[in-house]
């Protein structure tokens, strides 16, 4: 038997097992595990490393429209690049409607963007701004069934969040179709009401930000959407969760029966609220939705991995540039934390933060992590066991890591589009030396080696984790 590739005297983990074998490579799949393959066009020694399967970020945002005057700083090939040198292999991204536009023409046009611009697979999520009757009645079910097969509704911002009756017609649409609903869960009312009563009080610096989306608006608008769910007996993932009040709605929904899923990011484990009172505009580096919280918060959010009430970690990769008036210091910035570009940079730094202070602390195993950032997000939005995992017919996309490798996270070994890490100063130990897209190389012994454009886009089956669990 001959191989393209063997990756030879590696530790392998899953998502449920680890072990030492090699790994034969052909035609981009995973042909065998096992020892003594064969020969190969190339042999690549992994000894003292980990071979585990790529992350998938199932939570990021690229080229996507940010209100007037302001620019997201990654296009695809810059946040796919990014992603590699991250250890990832495929990232979801979303395809953001907004008012009054053609969802039809909002995946054509996020084509345009990706297509030939990819390092790394791809596949899209929706985000429904403007439930119309065509919408939900056509255009929805249509993209449904051609493998869009998961989309985002807003409980908050102008111009995307929806009303609950909005919410209930997204969602009894996801049931018909069998697609997975994600929400992002905050109060809008209560944040405009807050908003309105800090500016007044002329409370307008960065960290009032977190000071105007405290937790009660994430934990009433995280149980609402549980609710709504419940009355249509659909499954939902809550995303980016921040704190334990939220993470326990989840829980109790879940003790219940319920299909609701939850994910959360780097941000919520490591920054706290007080990154965003840096001295004048250097706080709008940490401004994000759902904010950042308290050491409380962090050992909850850890908590709802371990317990598995949290299945996904993603990086909610949303960056903009700091030292920008298209970025984080847009002039309107300066009048209010309102105007403030909300998202951070983290689709690099996603994985390396976990496994350090994850596995490297004890809190979570190897496979636990695995789970966390890779096969699970497969998982739920209908890629496994095409991706997700190292077995015999999966695609070869495999990160190799060196676990003893310690890294100082500095913006200068980013490669972004951003000009600064939120991450910066953090010393993590474990670092993705080498990333490969089904058996092709992109980053290899820490320099880029692949082709822009090697990146494919991924259309998606429907999930298990979509279907209904009532009668
Ligand atoms: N929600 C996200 O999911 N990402 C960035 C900003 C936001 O509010
Ligand atoms: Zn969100
Ligand atoms: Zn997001």
């Amino acid at each position: 038997m001959t191989f393209d590739t063997i990756i030879r005297g590696g530790t392998i983990a899953t998502a449920s097992d680890t072990f030492a074998c090699d790994i034969g490579i052909r035609n981009g799949r995973i042909a065998a595990l096992g020892d003594n393959l064969g020969t190969a066009g190339e042999i690549v020694d992994a000894s003292g490393k980990l071979v585990l399967p790529g992350g998938i970020d199932s939570h990021v945002h690229i080229s996507q429209p940010s209100g007037p005057d302001i620019v997201m700083a990654d296009d695809f090939a810059s946040a796919t690049r990014s992603a590699a040198f991250g250890g990832n292999t495929m990232v979801l991204p979303f395809a953001m409607q907004q008012k009054g536009q053609s969802l039809r023409e909002v995946v054509a046009d996020y084509h345009r963007k990706a297509d030939g611009q990819c390092y790394i697979d791809v596949s899209f999520h929706l985000i429904i701004a403007d439930a119309t009757d065509a919408v939900l009645g056509q255009e929805l079910p249509a993209l449904v069934h051609d493998g869009y097969t998961s989309f985002k509704v807003f409980m908050t911002y102008e111009g995307l969040a929806l009303s609950d009756i909005e919410m209930l017609n997204v969602m009894s649409v996801a049931r018909e179709t069998g697609a997975l609903v994600m929400i992002h869960a905050e109060n809008y009312d209560a944040i405009r009401f807050l908003t309105d009563r800090l500016e007044r009080a002329g409370k307008t610096e960065p960290h009032h930000h977190a000071t105007s989306r405290p937790i009660p608006v994430e934990r009433e608008a995280t149980h609402r959407a549980i609710s709504l769910a419940e009355l249509v007996d659909v499954p939902i993932m809550i995303v980016h969760v921040s704190n334990g009040e939220a993470m326990e709605e989840i829980r109790r929904a879940q003790q219940r029966g319920l299909k609701v899923y939850g994910e959360t990011c780097p941000q919520y484990l490591v920054l706290t609220e007080k990154d965003l009172e840096g001295l004048n505009m250097e706080g709008t580096k940490y401004v994000c939705s759902p904010p950042p919280r308290d050491k409380a918060s962090q050992q909850a959010c850890w908590q709802g991995m371990q317990q598995g009430v949290f299945s996904l970690f993603s990086s909610d990769h949303c960056p903009f540039r700091y030292d920008d008036p298209k970025g984080k210091l847009t002039p309107k910035g300066r009048t209010s934390f309102r105007w403030v570009p909300n998202g951070i940079p983290g689709v690099e730094t996603r994985l390396p933060i976990l496994f350090s202070e994850g596995v490297g602390k004890g809190r979570i195993s190897l496979n636990e992590f695995v789970a966390l950032t890779s096969t699970n997000h497969a998982k739920t939005y209908g890629l496994y066991p095409k991706k997700g995992t190292i077995a015999v017919g999966a695609d070869a996309d495999l990160a190799i890591w060196d676990p003893n490798r310690e890294v100082t996270i500095s913006q200068s070994r980013m490669h972004g589009g951003s000009d600064y890490t939120p991450y910066e100063g953090i010393a993590v130990q474990g670092w993705p030396v080498s990333t490969m897209v089904r058996g092709k190389f992109v980053v290899r012994d820490g320099e880029l080696a692949g082709t822009l454009g090697a990146g494919e886009y991924v259309p998606r089956a429907k999930s298990d984790y979509a279907k209904p669990g009532g009668a």
